[in-house]
């Protein structure tokens, strides 16, 4: 079943036809990426079981999959650049000569899809006909991903209709081989626009509009172009005055992006609102004026465990109905289940693995266990959110997991001072990927593992682009996640982060008190409004703090993380940190 339109696309059928000439599938089906396709394919998934009817009264078009025990989180350690110099992928990455590994990944996609059928998912990312998107084909034989992607993305007929003869598009292959770690690549080709992805069915591996091209391919293209390929959320903050401050905000993975994004404020707030336009991925453009951003996805890929009516309501709401969890449990009524989703555990609850689960035991949800869902649903959608121009954007933040150090919030002196808090930014790992979890590493810009070149060169770049712009955001960092010595946490975080968005919108209006201290500017304990949280007083001095014999440990470590990343670190950045550390 070829469209007409990729048969006048010489580019595209050439690309399917020597794809299929690689991987031998069976059958070859073009996605349309209508509802009725949809359905064949969740009864399909039914049928082989690869899917699980969740309680269709209680959770319409619902379903739950189980994905391989060995694949359920991004594997950062399989995942490759691939250009003819090392010297391209830089410190953060790793690299693979683009032919060496050109020649092993076809080796392991050779007959791959023998026996299966092979799925062509053409995709847009980004407001259809905006300027801004971009047109991706991702062919895979995995019918969890085909599912997947036309949640995420605006996939079939109108990316097709959208691409036209044009041969500009971001190619991805994806085949699930034996699901084998061993044999487990994703290899990304920025020169060819070219995205090979192997023996993966999760997530960020194999849903290659995501981060393989929305980040890593794109970050390469942002460069050339002079424009921001951002691992942040989008968000609308409405005062009672009724006036809309756009925020863009970079955490790492499981960090609080989807929960800030979709946060509704508590009832001392009600005359405020937060308008969700992204949760994951932002592709950021100056108009000379401002910096306005756009969120290519159109769904949600979020991360299941500790959401509850308390921490995030709007997302309980969003995912009543079409949407696809991940590694979930199970109840006893056919309820998907985590922890920390109710206050009291359910009866007969089946884990993650299929097996009946007793409270005690290993969690019965993966920790990274996820809910896709379309952006369209959530009650807190802004009216903005497909603008093709995207909407200007007042304020930067960035955040980190740190049990230690980093205040509660703090703002930067300038643009520059901005650029070396996100590039210096540490966080504590978690379970979004393979690996220990909750180790401290340098997470530049929440993009350590998904900036697709030299780490040095994209400071450079973020540097620059503060002169491309006549009102460049102000940038701050903000931290959820400050424990004390018995590891609670000392800020309520979720929706009561709305009082730092206050105070943060106060800053970008030209009001909100601060103190300068030789990290940013910190607020008092008066200009944050604290009322009704009950904070004891030292508590509010920790969050609020600068532990100077701390921070002089953390610019020795910065200095360390400069020294790995060499001759590309832009010389305004080891400037900044000689007058933080002289300032200590
Ligand atoms: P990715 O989808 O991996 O990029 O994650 P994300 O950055 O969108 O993180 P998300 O909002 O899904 O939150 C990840 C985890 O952090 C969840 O378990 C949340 O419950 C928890 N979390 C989010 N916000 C807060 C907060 O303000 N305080 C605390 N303590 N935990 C939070
Ligand atoms: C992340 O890990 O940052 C995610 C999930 O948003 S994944 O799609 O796997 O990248
Ligand atoms: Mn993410």
């Amino acid at each position: 079943m070829l469209s007409d339109t990729s048969m006048e696309n010489l580019a595209l059928s050439g690309f399917i036809d020597s794809v299929s000439r690689l991987t031998e599938p069976d059958r070859i089906l073009w996605c349309n990426g209508s509802e009725e396709e949809y359905s064949d394919f969740v009864r399909q998934m039914l049928n082989d079981k690869t899917l699980i009817e969740l309680n269709q009264e209680l959770y319409p078009k619902c379903y739950l999959h189980r994905s391989n025990p060995n694949d359920v989180a991004r594997t950062e350690q399989l995942t490759f650049i691939c250009t003819d110099n090392e010297e391209d992928a830089g410190y953060t990455n790793n690299w693979l000569h683009s032919i060496e590994a050109k020649a092993k990944l076809e080796s392991l996609f050779k007959g791959s899809m023998k026996g299966r059928t092979m799925y062509i998912v053409p995709y847009i990312m980004g407001p259809e006909s905006s300027a801004y998107s971009q047109i991706g084909i991702e062919i895979t034989d995995s019918p969890y991903v085909v599912i997947n992607m036309k949640i995420m993305t605006r996939i079939g007929k109108r990316a097709l209709s959208q691409l036209g003869d044009s041969d500009v598009f971001v190619k991805g292959i994806h085949s699930l081989g034996d699901v084998n770690p061993d044999k487990r690549y994703i290899c990304h080709f920025p020169k060819e626009r070219l995205i090979m992805s192997i023996g993966s069915g999760y997530g960020g591996n194999a849903l290659l509009s995501k981060k393989c091209h929305s980040l890593r391919l794109a970050s390469v293209a942002a460069r050339e172009e002079k424009w921001l390929a951002e691992h942040m959320l989008i968000l609308g903050l409405k005062s009672p005055d009724s006036k809309v401050t756009y925020i863009c905000a970079a955490f790492p993975s499981a960090s609080g992006k989807t929960n800030l994004a979709m946060l509704k404020p508590p009832m001392k707030y009600s005359d405020w609102s937060v308008l969700t336009l992204g949760d994951d991925i932002s592709w950021i453009h100056s108009d000379g004026e401002n910096f306005r951003a756009i969120n290519p996805e159109a769904g949600l890929f979020g991360v299941a465990p500790g959401t509850n009516a308390k921490t995030n309501p709007n997302a309980l709401e969003t995912i009543r109905k079409n949407t696809i969890f991940t590694n979930v449990a199970i109840t006893g009524q056919g309820n998907p289940w985590w922890e920390d989703m109710t206050d009291s555990i359910p009866s007969s609850v089946i884990d993650w693995k299929g097996n009946h689960w007793l409270s005690g035991n290993d969690k019965a949800a993966h920790p990274n266990s996820r809910f896709t869902t379309p952006m369209k649903q959530m009650p807190s959608l802004s009216p903005e959110w497909e603008n093709p121009n995207g909407v200007p954007i007042s304020a930067l933040l960035f955040g980190g997991r740190r049990s230690k150090l980093t205040p509660l919030v703090y703002e930067s002196f300038n643009w520059i001072h901005g650029v070396f808090i996100g590039a210096t930014m540490g966080a504590e790992t978690t379970a979004a990927a393979v690996g220990d979890v909750g180790r401290l590493r340098r997470d530049p810009m929440a993009m350590r593992p998904f900036c697709g070149y030299n780490i040095g060169d994209y400071f450079k770049h973020w540097i620059d682009m503060g002169t491309r712009v006549k009102n460049p955001p102000k940038i701050f960092h903000v931290n959820w996640f400050r424990t004390d010595s018995n590891g609670k946490f000392l800020w309520p975080g979720f929706r009561e982060n709305i009082r730092v968005l206050k105070w943060i919108n106060d800053r970008v209006n030209g009001k909100g008190i601060a103190v300068k201290t030789q990290i940013g500017y910190i607020p008092t304990a008066e200009s944050l409004d604290l009322e009704g949280l009950n904070l004891a007083e030292n508590v509010v001095n920790d969050l609020l703090n600068v532990n100077v014999k701390e921070w002089t440990q953390e610019v020795d470590q910065i200095k360390e993380f400069f020294n790995s990343v060499g001759d590309k670190l832009p010389k305004e950045l080891w400037n900044e940190l000689n007058k933080l550390e002289s300032s200590l």
